[in-house]
């Protein structure tokens, strides 16, 4: 029931930032949590907010049915867990991992007798147990454990189930941080570009804000593109004059004594796109530079 649920024990592997703010949001939402980390002096700092602490990770795995392990990376969860009896166990991954490393987690924790859910954590620690940040995180692969833990795992930040495929939760995950790179990339030539000038690069923030926010139409253009296959139907800049005006970012550039190694691969791959056939490529917007990334 809900009330079980709002009072239901696990434990935690793993104390370090990102574990502590976990354990210290169930801790204060009345879960009894039983805890373990490689260094013991991080969980003993946790004793004192109610947290049962574990000998060791044997100790804590068997404490509780419901186990969140939230380590550096997918090695460690290995090295933590090994010869660990895990049978009838449900195991919740919050360590950061490639989707191949959240499959053949959930294989690992299949054959030793476990329930397995993969989480990609779109949050930073302070982000954690502060709902009004808008921090959440994904979930992929055992529907069944995660309808029956759902009201523990919403407790630290809200939680997006994504599928039963146990890698889609890092899918999603990289997918998103991937994007994020993409615009500090943008963001970093930016305020390159101004460097030395009498332009104060808190008065270029907002204008740059504003841009990046109006520019957001992209994410939902390029995927109603990829999914219709129409690339240049209400397309406004063509990539045709985007290639020929990306030759004046290049020279400015030049011009400002920055390197052009954080933009030049997307302005390069809009060439390659247009000059694979001018008459075809010429009216589209730039969703067509996604076909040349797949290998
Ligand atoms: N912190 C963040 O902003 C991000 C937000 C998004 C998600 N990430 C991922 O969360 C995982 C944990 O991150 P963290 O911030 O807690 O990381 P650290 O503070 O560096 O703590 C690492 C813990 O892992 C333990 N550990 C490392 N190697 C081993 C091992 N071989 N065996 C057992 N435990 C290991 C380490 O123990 P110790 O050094 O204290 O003894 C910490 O408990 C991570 O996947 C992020 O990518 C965080």
């Amino acid at each position: 029931t809900d009330t079980d649920a709002a009072q239901r024990p696990l434990t935690l592997l793993g104390l370090g930032d990102m574990g502590t703010a976990l354990a210290r949001t169930w801790l204060a939402a009345g879960h009894p949590v039983t805890v373990w980390n490689r260094t013991a002096a991080k969980a003993q700092a946790l004793a004192g907010a109610g947290a049962s602490v574990a000998a060791d990770a044997a100790e804590a795995v068997a404490a509780n049915d419901l186990v969140v392990v939230c380590l550096l990376d997918d090695t460690s969860v290995g090295t933590a867990l090994d010869g660990i009896d895990l049978t009838g166990k449900d195991l919740v991954n919050l360590t950061t991992g490639t989707p191949a490393e959240g499959r053949e987690r959930a294989a690992w924790a299949a054959q030793r007798g476990a329930r397995f859910v993969d989480g990609g954590i779109m949050a930073t620690p302070d982000m954690i147990g502060a709902p009004e940040t808008g921090g959440y995180i994904f979930y992929s692969g055992s529907q069944a454990l995660f309808e029956a833990h759902r009201t523990v795992l919403e407790v630290p930040a809200g939680a997006r189930f994504v599928g039963t495929d146990p890698g889609h939760a890092a899918l999603h995950d990289v997918a998103l941080l991937s994007g994020m790179y993409g615009l500090f990339a943008g963001i970093s030539h930016a305020f390159a570009l101004i460097d030395g000038e009498d332009i104060a690069p808190k008065d270029l923030a907002p204008l740059l804000s504003e841009w990046l926010v109006a520019m957001g139409f992209f994410v939902a253009n390029a995927a109603e593109r990829l999914t219709s296959g129409d690339l240049t139907t209400g397309v406004v800049s063509n990539l045709a004059m985007q290639v020929a005006a990306s030759g004046t970012l290049l020279r400015t550039a030049e011009e400002q004594g920055v390197s052009a190694e954080l933009i030049r691969p997307y302005l390069d791959l809009m060439r390659r796109r247009l000059e694979a056939d001018e008459a075809a490529h010429g009216g589209e917007d730039t969703s067509g530079v996604i076909t040349l990334l797949k290998r």
